[in-house]
């Protein structure tokens, strides 16, 4: 029998992008250990946690391979990491002879990851706030723009999930920033096809388990 994989997933229960690596960790079966990084009381820029991941975010994905720790401070690249490292473990990307549909699940996840998300980090909002600005609206304002880019894609190819009856990574972060835009008062009806995949989402038992309601850390 395969070793179970060491994993560690340094966390905190309202990140999005610590979220989508307990979504697909969860989907596949990978258990993880979790190291809580509380960014509200501002661990994230300890020296500590600074030397461990230079970006000062969450998550931080370490894979101990038994030779040597593989550590991954993006979250994507932590869950492509998971695609090519457990290829058997419940495949989250269309497989390699379906170029387009991988990048089509790619174009959805980076609409969140690369162009959402990073608008609306705890560091953003705060400056936001900074020079002035109400930064609930600020994270209402760009959620908005990221989920109706990820309609007007989504609502082609969607079946249950965003790419036909399979889940995948795009839905792995979808979920997580839907998880967000219920928090910053967004009306997520707006969006039927992401409301809808959503619902079917939230379902999942690794979904449930990935909440950030029932994470060891949450104080809410
Ligand atoms: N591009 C990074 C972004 C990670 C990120 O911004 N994480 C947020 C939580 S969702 C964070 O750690 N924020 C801390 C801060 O803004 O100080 C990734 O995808 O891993």
């Amino acid at each position: 029998m395969a070793a179970v994989p060491d994993i560690t997933l340094h966390t905190f229960f309202r990140s999005s992008s610590a979220g989508r690596l307990r979504i697909a960790l969860g989907l596949k079966n990978l258990p993880y250990k979790s190291i809580f990084v509380n960014l509200t009381s501002g661990e994230q820029f300890t020296g500590a946690y600074k030397a461990l991941n230079p970006s000062q975010t969450v998550p931080l994905f370490v894979h101990n391979t038994g030779s040597h720790s593989i550590s991954i401070g993006q979250s994507f690249a932590a869950l492509e990491y998971l695609e090519e490292a457990f290829p058997t473990y419940t495949p989250l990307l269309p497989p390699s002879n379906d170029l387009e549909g991988r990048a089509y699940v790619r174009t959805l996840a980076n609409i969140i990851v690369s162009d959402t998300q990073p608008v609306t980090s705890l560091r953003l909002l705060k400056r936001v706030e900074r020079l002035g600005a109400d930064r609930l609206l600020w994270a209402r304002e760009m959620t908005v723009i990221g989920l109706s880019a990820y309609e007007a894609i989504v609502k082609h190819k969607a079946g249950i999930y965003s790419y036909g009856n399979q889940i995948t990574l795009a839905d792995a972060c979808l979920t997580t920033l839907v998880w967000n835009a219920y928090l910053y008062g967004v009306d997520v009806q707006e969006f039927p096809t992401v409301e809808r995949i959503f619902k079917r989402m939230s379902e999942e038992p690794a979904v449930i388990r990935a909440h950030w309601k029932n994470q060891d850390d949450c104080t809410e």
